[in-house]
């Protein structure tokens, strides 16, 4: 990275090119305001940009999957398949940063490395890595939650003279496998969507799965033109029921209608109709499996009911008893890790080139310079993938060295967990501003339509704040207080917290396991958020820079 040394002064900045970042400056510069938006990829696209490995590919139907804030552009971009791959949704991005001229207001190439608040001016100040300095009212950290991706520590790795990849920072000149042999070490979404394709590239795939996943097929298809014209003329109330949380969770369906929205409890429904519901939904493909009843992710019995079905459905797809056995997850409710949805995933195993090592039967003990050694074995590899995941929802925040009030820091105020009011602020650090921050339902389903919400509910505080002639915004601790609280009784009606998930923090080794996003569904959460807005921004508090200034002065 080069020295650039610029200095400017802006209304806003915002951190990250990706979903939120984008459509976060669209709205800043529909208000009159000034901004800047900080992008360390090259290009925009944020996951869209890194994480390129073979195979990735939305796992919610992009049609839903996309933007609704500007009604031609829903119109007239067209998506080819119902879960697109990595580079058409990068296409689409990109395509959204040219029709609304937003390239302009970017730096790309460019990271940024701390963020302090001057309560005099009531103003952040930004240094970038490469020395540029940015001072602006408004920092809006649009980071992404699933952006700092970790590669666990295992002796000899950092000295293996072999080739090393993490899905989530993938080269853009792809990699060539064909003759390899490859070692894929983690079994999350990632891993899942990688196996199949890397499985066909490779002359040999072994698969290191310490703790195997739930994940049901997506029945990935082009889209037939008729049913998408229909499509198109539903968009505006498919995003309605979606965003008021009448259809499961990250919006699978295609039609509004009974036939989608939430259904019954599982005790209400015969042992035949529960075997139908599921097939139904497992033939139909997509994520909206967990919707089939609505307790799933409540009543251990209804979650049985589902992991049960997906075992059974394991079983039959996998030739090898042994193998089908190793892959079935047992102890883990489904849908306690975000539920994955692959492409011929089972199926892979039973093809000669692909080997299964259990990690809980004999864990890893190091890589060497010809491959993996386990404690009952040794394997020779010419290639190892990590598809170990991220850092999630704090990682990226929490990698900017950010000051607040006083010089608190923000790494401190949250050493115990995340602690947010709506997952848009936190107390200490007033003008700072999260998109899907924890404490948001954000990644509890389709996090484009909580992005657009969270963008929506920024620039109307924003524009409501001007209005008054106001220019600071600070969480109210107490209204904090409450809401950690209120984030943290609604998991714990759940069994979320059953699974050791990244939703939890659980994958970090030493990370505070704390229930992260909001569980109570985009229904309910954007009831609250209006109701904060009809109260007059309820648990915000809001003012004058001066007498901000003043107040701390005392
Ligand atoms: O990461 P993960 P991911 N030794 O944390 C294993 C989104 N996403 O990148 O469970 C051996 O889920 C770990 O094992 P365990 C989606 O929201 C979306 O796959 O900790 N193994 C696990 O199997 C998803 O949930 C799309 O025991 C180790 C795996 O690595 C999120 O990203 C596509 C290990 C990590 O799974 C993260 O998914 C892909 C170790 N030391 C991802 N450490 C879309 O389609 C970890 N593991 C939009």
């Amino acid at each position: 990275m080069t020295n650039s040394n610029r200095e400017i002064a802006v209304d806003a900045i915002v951190v990250g090119a990706g979903f939120a970042g984008l459509y976060m400056l669209y709205r800043l510069r529909k208000l009159g305001l000034t901004a800047k938006v900080i992008e360390a990829g090259s290009d925009v696209g944020g996951t869209w940009y890194w994480n390129r490995y073979p195979g990735a590919r939305c796992d919610v139907d992009t049609a839903m999957y996309s933007y609704g804030f500007d009604e031609k552009l829903q119109q007239e971009w067209e998506w080819s398949e119902h879960y697109a791959a990595q580079p058409e949704l990068q296409r689409y991005l990109s395509h959204v940063a040219d029709r609304f001229e937003l390239r302009s207001d970017i730096w790309f190439d460019t990271r940024v490395a701390t963020a302090d608040y001057d309560e005099r001016n009531a103003s952040w100040t930004i240094a970038t890595e490469s020395g540029d300095t940015v001072h602006a009212r408004w920092c809006i950290l649009a980071t992404g939650n699933l952006s700092v991706g970790r590669i666990p520590e295992i002796p000899g790795l950092k000295a293996t003279s072999l080739p090393v990849y993490h899905t989530g920072n993938w080269p853009h000149e792809g990699v060539d496998f064909t003759g390899l042999d490859v070692a894929i070490i983690g079994t999350g979404s990632s891993g899942i969507q990688a196996i199949p394709e890397i499985a066909k590239a490779a002359k040999h795939l072994t698969v290191y799965q310490r703790t195997p996943s739930f994940t049901v097929p997506a029945n990935n298809r082009p889209r037939d033109p008729a049913e998408y014209a229909e499509l198109k003329k539903l968009y505006p109330e498919l995003r309605r029921s979606l965003y008021a949380g009448e259809i499961y969770g990250a919006g699978e369906p295609l039609e509004p209608g009974s036939r989608f929205r939430r259904s019954v409890a599982i005790a209400d429904a015969s042992e035949d109709e529960r075997r139908a519901e599921f097939q139904q939904r497992w033939d139909r493909g997509g994520g909206h499996f967990n919707g089939a009843f609505v307790d799933i992710l409540t009543s251990e019995t209804a979650n049985e009911a589902a992991a049960d079905f997906v075992r059974g459905k394991i079983s039959e797809i996998v030739e090898d008893p042994e193998i089908a056995e190793k892959l079935s997850p047992r102890g883990i409710p489904i849908g306690t890790k975000r539920l994955a949805v692959d492409d011929g995933y089972y199926a892979t195993f039973n093809r000669d080139n692909v080997t299964l090592v259990d990690l809980r039967d004999d864990p890893i003990a190091e890589v060497t310079d010809s491959g993996v050694r386990t404690e009952k074995s040794e394997r020779r590899h010419d290639v190892i993938v990590f598809a170990t995941g991220f850092d999630a929802m704090t990682g990226a925040i929490l990698k900017i060295d950010i000051t607040g009030c006083g010089g608190a820091s923000l790494r401190e105020k949250w050493a115990a967990g995340p602690r947010t009011y709506l997952g848009l602020m936190t107390h200490g650090f007033p003008n700072l501003l999260l998109v899907t921050g924890p404490g948001s339902p954000s990644v509890l389903g389709n996090v484009v339509c909580h992005i657009e919400q969270h963008v929506e509910f920024i620039a109307d505080m924003l524009a409501d704040a001007a209005a008054r002639g106001e220019d600071v915004i600070e969480a109210d601790l107490a209204a904090e207080d409450a809401w950690v609280e209120r984030v943290n009784h609604q998991a714990d009606q759940t069994l979320y917290p059953r699974a050791n998930s990244w939703f939890l923090g659980a994958n970090v080794p030493g990370k505070p396991r704390v229930f992260m996003p909001f569980v109570g569904g985009i229904g309910l959460y954007r009831q609250i958020c209006d109701q904060v807005v009809a109260d007059g921004y309820a648990g915000f508090e809001r003012g004058k820079a001066n007498q901000s200034a003043q107040a701390a002065r005392g």
